[in-house]
C-alpha cells in the first residue's frame, strides 16, 4: 500500500496513514485513548521530497498558550488579500474568551476591508466580539465593533459561502462585552463578516478582537473549526 500524507502542521503530536477513497488523513492532537488509533511495529516509513514551490504570502500564525488570555499576531504589511491568521481548534483553547491583537501597516489609500471568516464543526462553534481597528493616535475606525449598539448588524455586512441558511448572526447567549456577540455554528459553509474603513498608506493600525471557541460535544480526531482574517 502506498499513500501520501500531507506535511505535519500545527501542533501535531502523532500521525497515521489510512486508506480511504485513496486518500490519506492526518491525525493530530489525538488523545491516547482514541480508539481510532492502531499501533503497528516493524513498519517502514519513506519520506519523499516534493518539488519546491513558492511560499504563500501568509505572514503570521497565531501563537496561543492554554493559560494565556491574549494572543499577538505578527504585523502584516501585505494587504490586499493577506491572510492574517490561521486559528483552528488545535491552536485555541475552547470555552474561553481570548483576545487577539495584531497590527496592519496601510498599503493603499481609501476603502480597506477587514473580513473575518469562520468555519464551525459538529463539536465546535464560534463567538466573536469586540473587534477594533485603531489608527496610530487611537481613533477607532470600526462602528459597533462590540455588536452591542443595536439588535441589527449596524456597521457590518455578513454572509456565507456554501450551505448555511440560518445558524449564524447576532446572539445574546454568550458575549464578552454585554450583551451581544456574533456567532457561527454553520458546519457546511464559510461564514464571513466584514467592515470597511478609510485607510492611509503607511499608517499603523492596531487590530484586536475576541474569540470564544465553544465546545458543544466531544470532538473526533477530524473535528476542526477554523477562523481567518484577511485585509483587502
Ligand atoms: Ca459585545
Amino acid at each position: 500500500m502506498q499513500c501520501t500524507c500531507k506535511a505535519l502542521t500545527m501542533s501535531a503530536i502523532g500521525w497515521n496513514c489510512i486508506r480511504s477513497n485513496n486518500t490519506c488523513q492526518l491525525f493530530y492532537n489525538y488523545f491516547t485513548g482514541d480508539t481510532g488509533l492502531t499501533s503497528l511495529t516493524n513498519i517502514t516509513f519513506k519520506f519523499q521530497q516534493f518539488p519546491n514551490r513558492s511560499l504563500s504570502t501568509t505572514k503570521t500564525v497565531a501563537m496561543v498558550t492554554s493559560n494565556d488570555q491574549m494572543t499577538t499576531l505578527g504585523e502584516t504589511t501585505q494587504a490586499p488579500s493577506s491572510l492574517l491568521c490561521n486559528i483552528t481548534t488545535a491552536s485555541l483553547p475552547s470555552n474561553n474568551w481570548t483576545l487577539f491583537t495584531t497590527t496592519y501597516r496601510g498599503t493603499h489609500a481609501g476603502n480597506t476591508s477587514l473580513i473575518f471568516y469562520f468555519v464551525a464543526s459538529p463539536s465546535y462553534n464560534w463567538y466573536f466580539d469586540d473587534a477594533s481597528v485603531k489608527d496610530s493616535v487611537g481613533n477607532e475606525k470600526f462602528i459597533n465593533g462590540n455588536f452591542d449598539n443595536s439588535t441589527t448588524l449596524v456597521g457590518w455586512t455578513d454572509g456565507y459561502n456554501g450551505v448555511c441558511s440560518y445558524n449564524y448572526g447576532l446572539t445574546t447567549s454568550n458575549y464578552y462585552s454585554a450583551n451581544t456577540s456574533y456567532y457561527d455554528s454553520c458546519t457546511l459553509g464559510v461564514i464571513w463578516i466584514s467592515q470597511n474603513f478609510i485607510g492611509s498608506v503607511g499608517e499603523l493600525y492596531n487590530i484586536s478582537f475576541r474569540l470564544y471557541l465553544n465546545k458543544v460535544s466531544s470532538p473526533s480526531s477530524f473535528d476542526i473549526a477554523q477562523m481567518n482574517l484577511s485585509i483587502v
